[in-house]
């Protein structure tokens, strides 16, 4: 694509720490409690009529989801952590400087979150930076509660953008560092994933019509988690809410499992990425060819995994326009009909043929 890139405001970024919870409009919010609490587990810290603040169990701030009951399924806040107060005055400045939508958001707006900003940013996203916040119980030694399929903390976010490289240069001055891509031979660049805290990612740029939610991510500690929250879902005949995997991915080398909820939002369980925040660690670049990118063991991906993606909101509730992607898709470059993916470099030609050894 060749649209014009994002300035950098001279106004410094705001110190992020990490992604902190997710707000998500949902339609039956009955149905959505049932999947979030009754089966994955997540803590209530607080509900109504209208809505649930869940949070993980090593969490001590107020939530890491909302869901918000609302008549169109829809993504209405990716809601980061700032360092200190002085931050959120930080990211309404750097918001304004670019000309975008910005509200400050007073204390209680949000249950459990103080003063805040809201923006809609250059990409059309809806994003909040706050600091103040309620703390509650870390559940961590309450292994009464948690038990086998425990999420444990809110790992990332993951974003669908039709230009993924003019997002990555915005989210660097953002202060994100890129710790892994996945790029062509013709310098496409398919999708990008960018950390604040010292793991692979707090949030990743996936290239597609966009603006969109791909994923939100919880952590667990082991694998035997992802297994048991398979086996459950099997036992409980809801296998059909699983959409991909379990598997290990190549990017990143965490353990997964992709679910839908009741609105088809898509959550990730994910487990055991690497440590990242050294200022020298290195970009890990994979061909889209390679067909152990996205799962080590070249598990195909499903098509609805890269044609799905839930609808974001502005600051109004209404829903923003999609823009379509121009560039090459991923899907077409390796599960469509050109057949150049491969496990082994150089067979690129045939693809890897069983006795064909090295
Ligand atoms: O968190 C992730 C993902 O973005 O969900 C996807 C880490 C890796 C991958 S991938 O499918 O590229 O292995
Ligand atoms: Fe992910």
């Amino acid at each position: 694509m060749n649209s014009t890139p994002i300035p950098i405001p001279a106004a410094p970024a705001p110190d992020i720490l990490r992604c902190a919870y997710m707000e998500l409009v949902v339609t039956d919010l009955e149905k959505s409690r049932w999947f979030y609490v009754d089966v994955l587990g997540l803590v209530v810290t607080e509900e109504d009529e209208n809505s649930i603040y869940l949070r993980s169990f090593e969490e001590f701030i107020h939530h890491n989801l909302v869901l918000r009951k609302g008549d169109v399924a829809a993504v209405a806040a990716f809601s980061y952590r700032v360092r200190s107060p002085e931050d959120v005055d930080r990211a309404q400045a750097f918001y304004e400087e670019l000309g975008c939508r910005v509200e400050r958001r007073a204390e209680g707006f949000t249950k459990g979150i103080g003063d805040s900003v809201r923006v809609e940013d250059p990409i059309g996203f809806p994003l909040e930076f706050f600091y103040e916040t309620e703390h509650v119980e870390r559940l961590a030694w309450s292994y009464e509660l948690c038990g086998a399929g425990a999420l444990v903390r809110l790992d990332h976010f993951n974003q669908v953008t039709p230009d993924v490289p003019r997002a990555t240069r915005y989210m660097e001055s953002l202060g994100f560092r890129v710790t892994e891509n996945i790029v062509d031979e013709n310098g496409t660049e398919y999708a990008a994933w960018m950390r604040r805290k010292p793991t692979v990612h707090d949030t990743a740029m996936t290239g597609g019509d966009g603006p969109r939610m791909h994923h939100v991510a919880f952590a667990t500690h082991e694998k035997h988690n992802i297994i048991y929250i398979c086996d459950k879902l099997g036992a409980l005949r809801i296998s059909d809410m699983i959409e991909r995997g379990p598997g290990r991915h190549g990017v990143s080398n965490a353990f997964y499992l992709y679910l839908r909820d009741p609105d088809g939002h898509r959550v990730e369980i994910y487990t055991q990425d690497y440590y990242t925040g050294d200022p020298d660690n290195p970009v890990v670049s994979w061909d889209v060819h390679d067909n152990q990118r996205r799962d080590w063991w070249g598990n195909p991906v499903v098509p609805s995994w890269y044609t799905d993606a839930s609808l974001v909101l502005d600051l109004d509730g209404n829903v923003k326009e999609v823009v379509a992607r121009t560039d090459d898709s991923e899907m077409e470059q390796t599960i469509g009909a050109d057949g150049f993916s491969y496990t082994r470099k150089g067979d690129t030609a045939q693809g890897y043929k069983l006795g064909n050894q090295l």
